[in-house]
């Protein structure tokens, strides 16, 4: 930053007025021997003027976190994070009357300067720099308030009415070649042949497919981080290298876009876009960590900024049960919550106020920015509740139908259950939080549709909704870009996929679907199953006859919950279960919606005890798939003829 002409006639001295002035108040005696004194102490303080003159330096800006806000918002005053050099003694004022600086504090390299900011809310949205100075000089911070984006096309949060679809942003679609090789970036990092290099894949790719996820039925998308990440490439002579984070788990600034994926523009435009067709944005949020890459890492702002350094910290046992049990010692529930998720994971510390201050700014300032609708927020529990709480409450003070859903990859419902918020732990702490992913329920149907568990385990794992304060706001993951992708699991086939997919799309809570499982993609763990996505797959005829018939079931499934109210917010009754069957009913007031699922190879009769859930006899239950079956109801019994190895809904008329 240039330092602003003028800066001295504010008050704020130059370094020769400042130090001068002692040294000429003590020297009025007209003693000759004093006057020889004063004309050697004057020469002391010219050397002296003119040592501090060529070491001090002025204060320089390379930084603010946020670079801007909002009046009237639920957080005033803001506090900002600027980085620079020699802010050591700064002072920071503003230049219009309508924002208030106070509480500056600065680290003792003199890098980093935290300042409380308020703002007046008649403050129209504009430019509003503020003023940095020292002894040595003074520069600007440059600082805006921006125009509140319109609420009722934004910040609209996630329902049962959605389903949620993730893009792995890097892996998805091309839609700007001309971001893929970056000028500090190596062509090593850039080959599409390495799975762990940068594919290409950008936010432009993604608005251009928009039809194609409109015409699915999709009607939210979790995108995975945005954030800039490092451009370069990790060499080692482990098998994971060469590496590079396109996958955006690696912050290096919290405040950027990723220049391979877009720009801040790029991005406001998808949400926009995809606002306008139906389909709401979902960013993926990493609070617990940053990269090893980030400037922070070399010189944090606080000395416990992070919990550790790059040279010493714990790393994360994963001793998870630590997070839950009331009765895990000290030392393991420490290391969960504050070890590295891996050595070049630098871990935040959220216990230190100012950290914890930062990073809900951040959270609300990406949905201010871009219009968002949900947050899915990284390893979540291994950051303190009382932060997840905290962050949680800011949200929804802002926005109040804003939606967070947590990753507590646990397959104990137990677990995740601790960390849904609506109820409160032992540790007397409700975190507030939306949602949670169904980890448990994502592998029972695993098991059960690649024939490893009878069929009964379903209606074995819902049982532990009991945990839940209300189960329907859980989020039901098909997969995920961390998991191995159905059709190379063992025992998979595509029947069994399907079986899987409909199962997702008609239970209880929020779908999830990961982009490429509609056409039956294959890929072990990571990161294989981060395969691009084949482009010829947009296009309906570029479809081959599996893509053809995944795609086909999984729309009609994704269809049939958006016509029927009652698969996506009804009760959910258990009906009928055995090794090879499940029935199961939603009702929502009327509306009855049956779903059965049939594992074995052949045509199977079973007899359902709908009049348990008020269905009538005499009524009809019509299959909503398609397939000429309808069954009337005698004796409070429906006798369901289902297909061999398919999921069927049927409607009471
Ligand atoms: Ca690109
Ligand atoms: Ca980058
Ligand atoms: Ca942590």
């Amino acid at each position: 930053m240039r330092s602003v002409p003028g800066a001295i006639a504010t008050g704020y001295g130059s370094s020769t007025r400042s130090l001068s002035l002692p040294v000429l108040t003590s020297s009025k005696r007209k003693d000759k021997h004093l006057h020889t004194k004063r004309k050697f102490g004057l020469a002391l303080a010219f050397i002296f003027c003119f040592v501090v003159s060529a070491f001090a330096q002025a204060p320089s800006v390379t930084k603010v976190d946020p670079p801007s806000w909002w009046a009237r918002h639920t957080i005033n005053p803001v506090r900002l994070l600027v980085r620079g050099t020699n802010l050591t003694g700064a002072k920071v004022r503003s230049l219009n009357t309508g924002l208030r600086v106070s509480e500056v504090s600065v680290n003792e390299k003199g890098s980093y300067l935290f300042a409380t900011v308020e703002i007046s809310p008649s403050l129209p949205a504009g430019k509003y720099p503020l003023l940095v100075a020292s002894a040595s000089g003074s520069t600007m911070i440059p600082f805006s308030l921006e125009a509140p984006l319109d609420p009722r096309t934004n910040f609209h949060g996630i329902k049962t009415d959605d389903v949620i679809y993730l893009i792995m942003i890097d892996r998805f679609a091309d839609g700007d070649p001309s971001n893929d090789s970056p000028k500090d970036s190596p062509p090593e990092a850039n080959d599409r042949q390495n799975p762990r290099g940068f594919h290409g894949g950008d936010l432009r790719g993604v608005i251009n497919q928009l039809p194609y996820l409109k015409d699915l039925g999709v009607t939210a998308l979790w995108l995975t981080p945005w954030y800039d990440n490092w451009n370069g490439v990790n060499r080692c002579d482990k098998p994971w290298c060469p590496n590079t984070y396109y996958h955006g788990y690696h912050a290096i600034d919290y405040y950027a876009v990723e220049d391979r994926f877009g720009d801040l523009a790029t991005l406001r435009e998808l949400v926009q876009k995809a606002h306008a067709m139906g389909i709401k944005i979902i960013q993926d949020q990493v609070a617990n960590h940053v990269g090893s890459r980030h400037p922070w890492l070399k010189d944090p702002p606080l000395p416990d900024w992070f919990h550790g350094t790059l040279a010493q910290h714990q790393l994360n046992k994963f001793r998870n049960s630590a997070l839950l049990s009331p009765h895990s010692n000290q030392l393991d529930f420490r290391n969960t919550l504050d070890g590295w998720f891996s050595d070049d994971l630098p871990d935040m510390n959220q216990e230190e106020p100012e950290v914890a201050r930062y990073e809900i700014q951040n959270a609300l300032w990406w949905v201010g920015m871009t219009g968002i609708d949900g947050i899915r927020e990284d390893t979540i529990q291994y950051m303190p509740r009382f932060f997840i709480r905290d962050l949680s409450k800011a949200l929804h003070r802002q926005y109040s139908k804003l939606w967070m859903v947590g990753e507590v990859f646990e397959r104990d419902a137990a677990q995740t259950a601790f960390f849904i918020g609506g109820h409160t732990g032992w540790d007397g702490i409700d975190t507030k939080l939306d949602s949670v992913f169904d980890f448990a329920l994502w592998n029972a149907s695993l098991l059960v549709f690649t024939n490893k568990a009878p069929m009964r385990f379903l209606p074995h794992q819902l049982k532990y909704d009991a945990l839940y304060p209300d189960a329907s706001r859980v989020t039901v993951l098909a997969n995920n870009h961390d998991t191995t992708r159905f059709m190379s699991l063992d025992g998979a086939t595509l029947s069994g996929a399907m079986m899987h997919t409909a199962f997702v799309l008609s239970v209880r809570g929020i779908p999830q679907l990961y982009a490429g499982e509609e056409i039956g993609m294959e890929g072990k763990e990571d990161p294989d199953n981060r395969r691009d996505f084949p482009v010829a797959a947009f296009r309906a005829n570029g479809r081959n006859a599996l893509q053809r018939q995944m795609f086909d079931w999984t729309r009609a499934w994704i269809r049939l919950r958006r016509e029927l109210p009652a698969l996506r917010a009804g009760k959910l009754i258990d009906l009928f279960s055995d090794d090879e069957t499940y029935v199961f009913a939603r009702q929502l007031g009327a509306e009855t919606v049956v779903v059965a699922f049939n594992r074995e190879n052949k045509r199977k009769e079973i007899s359902v005890p709908v009049g348990s859930i008020g269905v009538k006899d005499g009524v009809t239950l019509k299959s909503l798939n398609g397939e000429a079956s309808s069954v009337r109801v005698v004796n409070g019994e429906a006798r369901l003829m289902l297909s061999p190895h398919t999921a069927m809904a049927f409607g009471v008329q």
